[in-house]
């Protein structure tokens, strides 16, 4: 079949397409499929496809000049193959674009190398299953000290260590991807290797054993997945929390060669407590209550044991539902983990009690039902139970140590008071009850997540000044079907993470330019201000506005919805869909995503009643009293009262800002505020980012040889996607925008070499050949280049001298000159 193609991408000012060439055509299943041009004639060319098939026919497609959607790119012979094997740097490929870099990937996945470096990026594929050897101790070992950054997590990890060794500055190692991807994986690769280096804990002969604090770091992350990750239909130990560690270094004691790990702090950000209340079909909730049902019999529950014997599983549970078991998972294992952790970081017995109980209760409110009273169909009331024994309410009040008629008088009704009046009670109705009881159960479950950070961060203990590496693994780019504030959160967090990176690979290839010799202006960068801007800046960002009117009287989230799009309905990066009434576009640098203006206003406030508060301050258990106490005060009614953030952020604003805030806070502003601080510090470091890709949509594990499966294993559509919206497409193309063709030196001479007359040839083999066997010096490859860039052919040939840049290690081309070499 032919198809209409278009000749515009193609070689870019040049003659087009020689008859030989060889081509990537734009193709809707692979992305990119390979060609060659079999005709190549004044308005078309013809190109032929490769075909996996050898009895299927030999495709061809026409291709036009103008006017098609198709497009070609020049395929690069170095990049078939094995030969891409040996790009362990990908920038070290002659013409790097999409399809190149798509191809790449793809061939070395296939041979079990999920690691490739673009410059200073690490691209990581997720196997999905264990790779022997590739993290073994005797690796680890190898990338110690090593000085070159290779294809490896390790490697990286190294780079941040010898940062902080050699210069005492801080790193950050910023780790992103989609869900599944691969991003705790990954930090836990770096936290494994900052660990045990500092420990020289891998060299198994006069091995160090590990210290306190190092252990500590490490028992952290089963802690922390047990309460903040859960199976979702993505992911079955999807992380639903953010979190930036910072691991600190030290010289130890009598040491002045070797830094090893002296303390951490933890922040985490947006848990996702409404898992506590629902989730989807074929998901979970958090971990934990799994776990807990599934180790109910252990003696260290003993402590909560008369309210573990009623449970008949997790089907008791209407918040768990009929989700109890995970074929990927062992809750009673991980269980034992989760408590062996738990001890590692210093809980005592009662302390683990207290947890647990707290569990406990969540999953027992929750199951608190309401009906209308026959006498006032406006209010409700807490529906008795036919199971006398098991009735919700009683178990959640004796959990929670408060009367019953107490608890279910903040449940069933409100109390408002308007400056110097009396208090007015009103009846909740059915519904205004039931989403009272979610509040107290997604606070009280953020309180025992908060709990366990905090208690975290105090037993590994933090040093008030000492460099650090900074690992952050935070939800990637997020778009659904129906999309909420949760992902207008997480997008807006990309945003402002996809700016620091172009910032980076703008500084980077900035450098790069200078130190080859060569000139560079390139106005030509990829710019997500003007969305950033959209998104928070004040008063008329999308986040200042719905805060607004979290405080305006009679304010919902319509009118917020309202006046958005008066206000942005211009704007180059908003947009509106016709016909569909409550909804408004972004267009994220990664995409658009049309968010749904519902519910924003509910989410943004998320205040568990001032009722509520004090009744669970007034709590005759400790521990309920010491979770809520500091946001139970008596203050105006309109403070949004949520469970303490895990950790103030350090670098928070003045103390002015911060009384503010206290009064008029919503969720979005005090994530905007962590972000803030978050941002501030991540650029005191030295960055090194890690992009995590999803091979294929389904998970599927690295050669599953046994079944044969016709699905591909590398589903180039989805990783396309992927890399575009992590920003490596446009790092690219910026990256290459001045001169998008590089060859090293010699690899320079070996393609072109032969357009030379044949004294000139000769010279330059001789170099080639001193170069290659007695080792001489760039310098002598550069003589004969100059050379040779000043002979007529290859002049005529590439139109103009600033065609081609020679630099210290490598030769810049423009894309028609290049495209005119290889054609001369
Ligand atoms: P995520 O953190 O990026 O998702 P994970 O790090 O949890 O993804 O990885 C998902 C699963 O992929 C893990 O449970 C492992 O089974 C597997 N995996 C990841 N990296 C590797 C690797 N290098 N080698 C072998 N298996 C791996 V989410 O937290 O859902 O956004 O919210
Ligand atoms: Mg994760």
């Amino acid at each position: 079949g032919s198809k209409k193609v278009s000749l515009k991408e193609v070689e870019s000012g040049g003659r087009g397409l020689e008859t030989g060439a060889l081509v990537w055509v734009s193709d809707a299943s692979k992305v990119w499929a390979a060609g060659e041009v079999t005709h190549s004639e004044s308005c078309h060319v013809i190109v032929k496809l490769d075909s996996e098939d050898p009895i299927e026919d030999d495709q061809h497609v026409n291709v036009p000049h103008t006017g098609a959607s198709v497009r070609l790119l020049r395929r690069d012979t170095t990049i078939l193959n094995t030969a891409a094997l040996s790009y362990d740097d990908l920038t070290n490929v002659p013409e790097l674009h999409e399809a190149a870099l798509l191809q790449a990937i793809d061939d070395r996945f296939q041979h079990g190398r999920i690691y490739t470096l673009t410059g200073p990026v690490l691209l990581a594929v997720n196997p999905f299953r264990h790779m022997p050897g590739l993290y073994s101790p005797e690796m680890l070992r190898s990338f110690m000290n090593a000085q070159k950054l290779q294809p490896h997590i390790f490697s990286i990890a190294n780079r941040a260590y010898q940062g902080i060794l050699d210069d005492d500055e801080s790193q950050t190692v910023l780790v992103s991807g989609e869900s599944g991807a691969g991003k705790t994986e990954t930090t836990k690769f770096v936290m494994h290797f900052l660990a045990l280096t500092g420990a020289e804990a891998v060299v198994s002969e006069g091995e160090k054993p590990l210290s306190r604090v190092e252990r500590q770091v490490l028992r952290s992350n089963p802690l922390l997945e047990a309460f903040g990750n859960a199976q979702t239909l993505r992911n079955h130990n999807s992380s639903r929390f953010g979190k930036y560690i910072e691991l600190q270094f030290g010289f130890e004691d009598g040491s002045h060669s070797l830094k090893r790990l002296v303390g951490t702090r933890i922040r985490t950000y947006l848990l996702e407590t409404v898992r506590v209340i629902d989730h989807q079909q074929g998901e979970r909730s958090f971990h934990i209550f799994y776990q807990i049902l599934a180790g109910a019999s252990l003696p260290e529950l003993d402590g909560v044991r008369k309210h573990l014997d009623s449970i008949e599983g997790a089907s008791t549970f209407k918040n768990l539902g009929n989700s109890a078991c995970s074929e990927l998972l062992d809750d009673a294992e991980d269980f034992q983990a989760t408590l062996a952790a738990m001890q590692t970081m210093g809980f005592h017995m009662s302390e683990i009690t207290d947890v647990i109980r707290a569990v406990l209760a969540v999953l027992h409110v929750g199951n608190i039902c309401f009906a209308v009273p026959a006498k006032n169909s406006e209010a409700s009331e807490v529906l008795k139970s036919e199971d006398a024994a098991n009735e919700p309410l009683q178990l959640s009040s004796e959990l929670l140590g408060l009367p019953q008629a107490q608890l279910a008088e903040v449940l069933c009704n409100r109390t408002m008071q308007a400056p110097g009046e009396q208090v007015i009670r009103m009846a909740n109705t059915l519904q205004q009850a039931a989403e009272c009881r979610d509040a107290l159960a997604r606070h009280l479950y953020h309180a025992v997540f908060s709990h366990i950070v905090e208690k975290t961060n105090a037993s590994i203990g933090f040093k008030s000044e000492a460099t650090f590496c900074g690992v952050l693994d935070i939800f990637g780019f997020e778009f659904f079907k129906v999309n909420s504030f949760e992902q207008l959160c997480i997008n807006f967090t990309n945003e402002l993470l996809q700016q620091y990176f172009n910032g980076f690979i703008f500084e980077n290839e900035t450098a790069l330019y200078r130190e080859e010799g060569v000139p560079w202006q390139n106005e030509d960068f990829p710019d997500n201000a003007g969305i950033v801007k959209l998104l928070q800046s004040s008063p008329s960002g999308i986040f200042p506005m719905l805060d607004e009117e979290c405080f305006v009287i009679g304010g919902t989230s319509g009118s917020w919805h309202r006046k958005l799009i008066q206000m942005h309905q211009n704007h180059q990066a908003f947009g509106v869909v016709k016909l569909q009434n409550s909804t408004f576009i972004v267009k994220h640098f990664a995409g658009p995503v049309t968010y749904t203006a519902d519910g924003f206003l509910e989410k943004n406030r998320d205040r568990l009643s001032n009722d509520l508060l004090r009744c669970l301050a007034s709590s005759e258990w400790p521990f309920l009293r010491s979770c809520f106490r500091d946001t139970s005060g008596t203050s105006a009614d309109q403070t949004p009262c949520r469970s303490p953030p895990p950790v103030r952020a350090s670098l928070s604003g003045s103390p002015k800002a911060a009384k503010v805030r206290a009064h008029r806070s919503t969720v979005s502003s005090e994530f905007r505020q962590q972000l803030q601080d978050l941002m501030a510090q991540i650029r005191t470091t030295t960055p090194h980012f890690v992009r995590c890709i999803k091979p294929n949509p389904e998970n599927r594990a690295f050669v599953d040889a046994a079944v044969p499966d016709p699905r591909p294993l590398f589903d180039r559509k989805s990783v396309a996607e992927q890399l575009r919206y992590q920003g490596v497409l446009e790092a690219i193309r910026v990256a290459r925008a001045g001169y998008p063709v590089r060859y090293q030196h010699f690899d320079f001479m070996v393609e072109f070499r032969c357009i030379a007359r044949k004294s000139l040839q000769l010279e330059m083999e001789a170099a080639m050949r001193k170069y290659h066997e007695e080792g001489l010096e760039e310098s002598c490859l550069v003589t004969s280049i100059r050379a040779f860039l000043q002979s007529e052919a290859v002049l005529a040939a590439c139109g103009s001298a600033e065609a081609v840049a020679v630099g210290r290690t490598r030769i810049f081309l423009k894309q028609a000159a290049a495209g005119r070499l290889r054609a001369a």
